[in-house]
């Protein structure tokens, strides 16, 4: 590279190498066959799918190279800051055709498949979904690398390479789901490359033995981390970061003398045991209570991260007071929380810092985000597993916890609290900036969660909403809709997405309204075509297509749901022509495997879905469908096929919500309540464009110091009381009066999410969006509006606020 004269920081290359020139099909076709060759080991005429998946990953990655090694050669020739975002969770699902579009080869890589004999959307069709997570706190994540690269932002993503991802949900048993493991790696992966030579030994019990100011720590077990990098490259290839997970292993990974005496089990027993810190993805949701393998599963790819962090920084620099100038850590929720007193370990034990000065220096360098208000899951550990498994960092939380006492006496708030770590507030106390994922969410975590702390801090607490990479959730995702934006506004809109607004004016056109329906029904009838050869049922492909897809928990309520459905089931038999407007409800979604009552509500879907569909008195106007296994993948099918988005939590409940903001961006029309990002999508299209239903944060907390509000509610609402008696006389259970006891019975009694008491709230928003499907030109028009004002939503804008706000660095493209 040469020193370019960019004025800005000198660094630039003026040289554009080869690789970054356009490449043509032949070319892209020379490289394929080359990778088969070489790689694959295979000729054209023996290459399987596989083989030609692999082959076109491999040359689509030569590409991305370039600017992975531009973009890393510019941060350590500027010296810039970086970004370590540190997350339990990737949920980036496919990568091939992201990185293909991304790197501008979508129409090469199509006609160079195409010509070797393969169908391309089948090629990008074999790659496994990388399920690395839960839900939108995973999402979030990937969606940031996408923007990090895309804005030029330094920046690492560290996680665990969990070798089986989230399960494999099936509905095998009656309805009920039943989860396998997922086995993504089987094959080879061919985004990463392999760095042995980045491992580093990760610790766990054992003593710790005072040596003056400082202390030395003597692990009992060890296992090694192990860095697998992925490359990340951004938009039109401009810059590329680093995934880098961290794969556990035995330091020995072999017991010779056990094997050498035929105890063959013994023999592989250290490498089992070992391995099982990265074997699975915690299955869990919120409610769940943590476990010592979750434990150290934090504190393995935590401490792995850190250590390379430091690595890095002490290969650059010399004085680690300048830390907090190179070095922003994002803690993705309370996951990595053990990243503070680790680091302050790191700067005492092993530098020599004064415990202040350490303290004060780890805590410049970070950052907490806050993904949810629910105390239950705010992360606490008991304090005899953290003595346990981690004794020296339970001494540094405790030396925290009273130097922050002591500097705040008038205040009641502690780190450790009867016998439990509250991990909340260690990330709180030691974190610089604390945000949280909407406008409304940050101001319940200000007077709810952290209300306290918020007081002694003031200003710490900093809102970013959410967002989503327009990259994969529209372009990729709808190429019609994109072909149809770039049409109407000119190129460039994907990394500009504010640009969106531009498409008002034409939405008062009825050729553009009549181009945008044609597409949503275009895009329906592929749906229809995939349920039909997926799941055997048949859907009508101009009913109004009404989708709930998230995970399932109480508070998302899709149990609000169905018991709509089911009192709109009974309404359309009573009265069948009153001209019903006809509707596909879609539910997608897993439950955590230890979270009875979301377990029970699938269940529940899965039967009312058997029931419904077999009436064929309803059929024409009522279909249930919930196609097992919901991932990225599937969203990416079923929303830009989507006119409804159910957003319907419990007010005060969902922290932000990200697919909301993917369904607006896709035309879809929300019905939902003032909660999360739902606030912020309806100010922005306007209270006209968005079906508004149940109670505020305030009222629900109201609402619940009525103890009987469940049953004043099913009194006052027939429809409601017949749906759930309905359940009850075991209409969809085969006349099991006890099957759905569990779900009722709270229903009927705590009602904790108050479903019941939004319930014809809920009937009444449903009845109004019958109504607007009716005249559906106007239903495009407010489709249409919902994608030109939600521009707001792509997550660039949200990186831009972190490195604004949070991580005060400056783009480097
Ligand atoms: C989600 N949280 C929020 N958590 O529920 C959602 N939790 O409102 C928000 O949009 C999203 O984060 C992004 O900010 C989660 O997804 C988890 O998945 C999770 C996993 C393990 C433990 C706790």
């Amino acid at each position: 590279f040469e020193k370019g004269t960019s004025a800005q920081s000198g660094w630039y290359p003026t040289k554009i190498s080869k690789e970054t020139l356009p490449m043509d099909s032949t070319e892209l076709r020379q490289s394929i066959l080359k990778h088969l060759e070489f790689s694959m080991g295979k000729d054209l005429v023996h290459a399987s799918l596989y083989d030609m998946r692999m082959a076109l990953t491999l040359a689509v990655r030569d590409r991305v190279i370039e600017p992975w090694f531009r973009a890393t050669r510019a941060t350590y020739a500027a010296q810039s800051k970086r970004v370590y975002y540190l997350s339990m969770e990737f949920l980036i699902g496919r990568l091939l055709e992201d990185a293909i579009m991304n790197v501008g080869l979508t129409e090469a890589a199509h006609e160079a498949v195409a010509g070797l004999g393969f169908d391309f959307e089948t090629v990008l069709a074999d790659e496994p979904d990388a399920a690395l997570g839960n839900g939108g706190l995973g999402r979030l994540a990937a969606c940031f690398l996408d923007s990090m690269s895309t804005l030029g932002c330094p920046a690492y993503g560290y996680g665990i390479r969990y070798e089986h991802g989230l399960f494999r949900q099936s509905f095998a048993q009656d309805g009920r789901q039943v989860e396998t493991a997922e086995d993504w790696l089987r094959q080879a992966h061919g985004w990463e490359f392999e760095r042995p030579e980045a491992s580093f030994r990760i610790g766990f019990g054992g003593s710790v033995a005072e040596n003056g100011r400082t202390a030395i720590w003597t692990p009992e077990d060890a296992v090694l981390a192990k860095a697998y990098d992925t490359p990340i490259v951004g938009w039109q290839g401009k810059w590329a970061n680093t995934l880098r997970l961290w794969g556990a292993e035995a330091l020995t990974a072999f017991d010779l003398a056990a094997f050498n005496k035929g105890d063959f089990t013994a023999a592989a027993a250290p490498e089992a045991l070992a391995r099982t810190i990265s074997r699975v993805l915690y299955p869990d949701d919120t409610t769940e209570q943590g476990k010592e393998l979750r434990l150290k599963q934090e504190f393995f790819f935590t401490a792995a991260s850190i250590r390379d962090i430091l690595r890095r920084f002490n290969a650059e620099h010399s004085d680690l007071s300048g830390l907090p100038s190179r070095v922003a850590i994002q803690m993705n929720d309370t996951h990595p929380a053990i990243a503070g007193p680790e680091l302050v370990r790191a700067l005492v034990d092993e530098s020599g810092m004064e415990f202040d000065t350490a303290v004060e220096t780890a805590r410049a360098c970070l950052g907490y985000t806050n993904h949810t208000l629910m105390p239950e899951a705010l992360e606490r550990w008991p304090e005899e597993l953290m003595s346990r498994v981690l004794p020296r960092h339970m001494q540094i939380i405790e030396r925290i916890d009273e130097s922050h006492a002591k500097a705040h006496p008038k205040r009641n708030v502690s780190i450790v609290e009867n016998g439990e770590v509250k991990m909340g507030e260690l990330s709180f106390i030691m974190a610089n900036k604390v945000n949280g994922v909407s406008a409304l969410h940050t101001e319940l975590v200000k007077d709810t969660v952290f209300a306290e702390l918020n007081a002694l801090h003031p200003g710490r607490i900093v809102n970013e909403t959410n967002g989503v990479t327009p990259r994969r959730w529209i372009k990729g995702a709808n190429p019609r809709l994109s072909s149809l934006i770039t049409d109407t506004i000119g190129a460039g809109w994907e990394d500009r997405l504010e640009r969106l607004v531009e498409l008002e004016p034409a939405i008062a056109d009825k050729g553009f309204r009549n181009q945008f329906a044609e597409i949503k029904a275009r895009n329906k009838r592929d749906l229809a075509d995939w349920i039909e050869r997926d799941m055997g049922i048949a859907v009508n492909p101009a009913a109004m297509f009404d989708v709930q897809i998230k995970r399932f928990h109480e508070y998302k309520r899709q149990h609000l749901n169905i018991l709509e459905t089911i009192a709109l089931w009974q309404e359309i038999r009573a009265n069948p022509g009153a001209g019903w407007a006809p509707r596909v409800k879609i539910f997608g979604g897993k439950a955590a495997p230890g979270y009875v009552m979301a377990k029970e509500i699938i269940h529940l879907i899965n039967n009312v879905a058997r029931v419904i569909n077999a009436d064929t008195t309803t059929r024409d106007v009522l279909t249930v469908v919930y196609p097992p296994n919901y991932n990225v993948t599937m969203a990416e099918r079923l929303i830009p096929a989507s006119d409804l988005s159910e957003q319907i939590s419990t007010a005060g409940k969902e922290a932000s919500g990200t697919g909301n903001m993917k369904f607006s961006l896709n035309g879809a029309l929300t019905i939902g309540t003032l909660d999360g990002a739902n606030v912020e999508i309806r100010d922005l299209v306007g209270p006209e464009n968005f079906f508004l239903f149940g109670m505020t944060a305030s009222e629900v907390v109201e609402c619940r110091k009525t103890p009987d509000h469940a049953a004043r509610a099913i009194k006052a609402s027939n429809r409601l009381g017949a749906a759930i008696e309905m359940i009850e006389a075991g209409a969809f259970s085969n006349g099991d009066t006890e099957m759905y006891h569990g779900l009722t019975q709270n229903l009927r009694g705590h009602d904790y999410f108050t479903v019941c008491a939004d319930f014809d709230s809920y009937w009444d928003a449903q009845r109004r969006v019958d109504a607007a499907w009716g005249d559906q030109d106007n239903w495009t028009r407010m489709a249409a509006i919902n994608t030109a004002r939600t521009g707001w939503f792509s997550s660039d804008r949200t990186i831009q606020g972190y490195m604004a706000d949070v991580w005060k660095i400056t783009p480097m493209i």
